[in-house]
C-alpha cells in the first residue's frame, strides 16, 4: 500500500506484457527499464517473470507491472495466463533481424485472441544500435505501426536510447485513457472509489513516433 492511501490517493496497477521473437532482448528491456541493467548474454529465464515499476503522473502514484516471457516463445508455447489482464503491450522486433520483424503480425493476432479489452500496443524496433547491420529500414517500422494503430519507437537496450520513453509512453496512454473513461462514467467512479485499483484501458487515440 502506498502512503497516498491515508491521504486519499488513487493507486494504479497495470499489467503490460512484452512479446516478440527469442532474441530480441525482450529481457533486457525490462531489465534496463527496471533495474538499469543490460546481460550481454542471453540466459533462458525461468518460470514467468514480471518486475513492478513505479511512475508519477498527476502527482499520482502509477505502478506498471511489466511481464516478460520465460523463454517460451522459443516454442510458440506463450501461455493465455502470460496475456490474461493485460490493458498493454510491446511487441518487440531485432531492426538487425528481418525475420523478427516478419513475426509481428502473428504476435499482433495472438495478442487480439488472448486479450479480452483494448490494449495500448507499442511496435518496438530494438537493437538500433545495431545500425551499420540494419535490416528493417525504419520507414517499414513506421509504416507498419501506421497501419496497425501502434505507437512506434526504435530502442537500445544496450545504450539505453528511448527505453524509458518508451514504456511511459504506453504506461500514460493508458493511464490517459483509464482517467478519460473515469471522469466520464460513474460506474468506475464507484470502483475507483471501491477498489482504489483499476485495471482498465480504453482506445488509443494518438501515434507519436521516436526514432533512434
Ligand atoms: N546490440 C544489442 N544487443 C542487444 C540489445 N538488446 C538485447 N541484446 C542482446 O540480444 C540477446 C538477446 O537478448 P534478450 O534480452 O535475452 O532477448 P529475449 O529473448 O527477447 O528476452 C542478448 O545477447 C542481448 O545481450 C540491444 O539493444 N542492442
Ligand atoms: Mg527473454
Amino acid at each position: 500500500m502506498s502512503s497516498d492511501d491515508e491521504g486519499g490517493g488513487e493507486e494504479y496497477l497495470f499489467k503490460i506484457v512484452i512479446i516478440g521473437d527469442s532474441a530480441v532482448g525482450k529481457s533486457n528491456l525490462l531489465s534496463r527499464y527496471a533495474r538499469n541493467e543490460f546481460n550481454p548474454h542471453s540466459k533462458a529465464t525461468i518460470g514467468v517473470e514480471f518486475q513492478t515499476q513505479s511512475m508519477e503522473i498527476d502527482g499520482k502514484e502509477v505502478k506498471a507491472q511489466i511481464w516478460d516471457t520465460a523463454g517460451q516463445e522459443r516454442f510458440r508455447a506463450v501461455t493465455s495466463a502470460y496475456y490474461r489482464g493485460a490493458v498493454g503491450a510491446l511487441i518487440v522486433y531485432d531492426i538487425s533481424r528481418r525475420t523478427t520483424f516478419d513475426s509481428v503480425g502473428r504476435w499482433l493476432d495472438e495478442l487480439k485472441t488472448h486479450s479480452d479489452t483494448t490494449v495500448a500496443r507499442m511496435l518496438v524496433g530494438n537493437k538500433c544500435d545495431l545500425e551499420s547491420i540494419r535490416d528493417v529500414s525504419v520507414e517499414e517500422g513506421k509504416s507498419l505501426a501506421e497501419s496497425e494503430g501502434l505507437f512506434f519507437m526504435e530502442t537500445s537496450a544496450l545504450d539505453s536510447t528511448n527505453v524509458k520513453k518508451a514504456f511511459e509512453l504506453v504506461i500514460r496512454e493508458i493511464y490517459n485513457n483509464v482517467s478519460r473513461k473515469v471522469l466520464n462514467s460513474d460506474t468506475y467512479k464507484a470502483e475507483l472509489t471501491v477498489n482504489r485499483v483499476i485495471t482498465f484501458i480504453h482506445k488509443v487515440k494518438m501515434r507519436p513516433s521516436h526514432f533512434c
